[in-house]
């Protein structure tokens, strides 16, 4: 039987860079979860007969949303709901489940690398029959239906059991619970040459940061490939990730960096994010940044069976550095500019023009799924790593002796005043038609603008997506408000600089003047009140 339930939209239901997120207490309220899952369903097309994919990191509400979200789905038509055990899918897994099964789409129930438990994060995420996550359209739709919603609708049923596999009926739909792993693993060992990865024997800590990736980086790196047991730290995926932020950077890995920097150091550290679709590389006594390690993976995508017939071309998001356009140019395929945020790397990869992705948030991917995948990325080096037999750091030093390197960093003020934050990017904004001819210490100002995005394939157009300050000599400033908090606005500031010979100096040196200059056309300080960023990456 499907019963109705009124209800009263809310106002704040408008997804983000990466789906809606929200504290745990906002998504708590009763029909909060409710009206958003059944504004998704009223948005999409196709759900009679069709299959849908559920699944989630593991995080405080998990079981409870997904057990709400299989009756909503239930009563909208849906014949089959595809769950992973336990309500445990990472978001590339549901990617990929979403293709095998060839469903109309999947709902991702996760905050990502936010913190999670009753006082932190839960977000939930719409992808669409591509497995990746749905395009603006899509999303701006759902955000109208929230204004109106009324009523949503569900089976009414009992909660079902989520951790035995198999099939349950709710209403008309079968309900199938499966292993959240198998396929997955399945899709990687075809995409990479174990064997080869097996002979190296490489040392590795893998930190799973007590998230979704833990079940996965078991199977894989240690049942499979055969590295050591205990190679996975912190695998067991927590509802609030041990109470940690579950963010592969150099601040929330901190203990993995430590290993890697000090004297007991394994050949490769790596870690990934709350859903698993992020990834931290560090080599012995070697931090390489995601926007290096996007180029130096396309550069070497070849050696791994999976892409050794080439790329199609790398897309990287606006603020990801240029060294990835190196690469592209030099092996003579096409390089995409996107808005940030991997919802604008799904028509290109769709349309074959682009292979590999990646941006400089630690996510990096390829058209085997539609999501940025972490250990993907990992895999992916030690295949490299592998057939070259050189280290993390020998790979690093040839690629920009080759390249150039294109010194990075990302400054982050956290829990700005919205009024605040906002006026700093109004007052920017206003500014960028002066700014050409500018000079800031030694850096003169050539372009500043405001970047806007047209999809080749579908000519559709995002403005607004960051301000660009772009140097005599290629360094690059770039500002924009983040899209995936929960309080308050985060600014981040991207500084960019390219060195062809000088590849061996010091990051925070190399990037001194350019982070002044930021600070004087922008009046970080002045807008904020802080005089340096929460977190630097
Ligand atoms: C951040 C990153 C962006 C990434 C997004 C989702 O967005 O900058 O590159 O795609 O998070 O990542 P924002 O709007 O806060 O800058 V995940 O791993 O949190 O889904
Ligand atoms: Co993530």
């Amino acid at each position: 039987m499907i019963r109705e339930h009124q209800t009263t939209p809310f106002p704040d239901q408008k997804p983000g860079t990466s789906g809606l997120r929200k504290k745990v207490r906002v998504f708590s309220q009763p029909n909060y979860a409710e009206n958003f899952v059944q504004s998704v369903f009223d948005v999409i097309e196709g759900k009679q007969g069709a299959t849908l994919v559920i699944g989630g990191d593991g995080r405080f509400l998990n079981r409870e949303v997904i057990q709400v979200a299989i009756r909503i789905a239930a009563a909208a038509g849906f014949a089959r709901i595809v769950v992973g055990r336990g309500g445990i899918l990472s978001t590339p897994a549901a990617s990929n489940l979403i293709r095998l099964r060839r469903a109309l789409g999947g709902l991702i129930l996760s905050a990502s690398h936010n913190p999670g438990g009753p006082e932190e994060d839960f977000g939930i995420k719409y992808n669409i029959a591509n497995g990746g996550p749905a395009p603006e359209k899509i999303t701006d739709a759902i955000y109208a239906r929230t204004r109106a919603i009324d009523v949503w609708r569900a089976v009414d049923a009992a909660d079902i059991d989520l951790d035995t596999d198999g099939e349950t009926q709710v209403g008309d739909a079968t309900v199938e619970i499966v292993d959240p792993v198998a396929d997955y693993a399945a899709l990687m060992e075809r995409l990479f040459d174990f064997p080869a990865i097996r002979a190296a024997k490489l040392t590795m800590a893998f930190d799973a940061m007590s998230a979704v990736t833990g079940p996965y980086a078991h199977e894989i790196l240690e049942n499979c490939l055969s590295f050591a047991p205990g190679t996975v730290r912190n695998g067991t995926p927590l509802p609030d990730f041990g109470g940690h932020h579950p963010d592969p950077n150099l601040v929330h890995a901190r203990a993995l960096y430590d290993l890697m920097m000090g004297p007991d150091a394994p050949d490769v550290g790596a870690a990934s994010d709350g859903d698993g679709d992020r990834n931290l590389i560090i080599g012995r006594a070697r931090f390489v940044t995601p926007s290096d390690s996007l180029a130096m993976l396309a550069a070497n995508a070849h050696l791994a069976p999976g892409y050794k017939d080439g790329l199609k071309g790398i897309a990287r998001s606006m603020p990801t550095s240029a060294a990835a356009d190196r690469v592209a140019e030099r092996l003579g395929i096409p390089a995409y500019e996107t808005p940030t945020g991997w919802k604008f790397f799904g028509n290109l990869l769709d349309a074959g023009l682009a292979t590999i992705c990646g941006e400089e948030s630690a996510g990096t991917g390829s058209d085997h799924v539609r999501e940025k995948d972490g250990l993907w990325a990992v895999l992916l080096w030690l295949n490299i790593l592998a057939a070259t037999g050189k280290s993390v750091d020998q790979l690093a030093r040839d690629h920009w002796a080759t390249y150039g390197r294109n010194y990075y960093a990302r400054h982050d003020y956290e829990g700005v005043e919205s009024d605040r934050a906002d006026a700093l990017m109004a007052e920017l904004r206003g500014r960028l038609a002066t700014l050409p001819g500018a000079r800031f210490g030694d850096l003169t100002v050539e372009t500043a603008d405001d970047f806007a995005y047209t999809d080749p394939t579908d000519g559709s157009v995002s403005e607004h997506q960051g301000v660009r300050i772009l140097f005599a000599g290629s360094s690059r400033i770039v500002f924009r408000l983040s899209g995936t908090g929960t309080s308050g606005a985060t600014l981040r500031v991207y500084l960019e600089r390219y060195e062809a010979e000088r590849v061996d100096e010091d990051t925070t040196a190399m990037l001194g003047q350019i982070a002044a200059a930021a600070d004087e056309i922008a009046g970080i300080v002045r807008h904020t009140g802080r005089d340096h960023p929460d977190v630097v990456t």
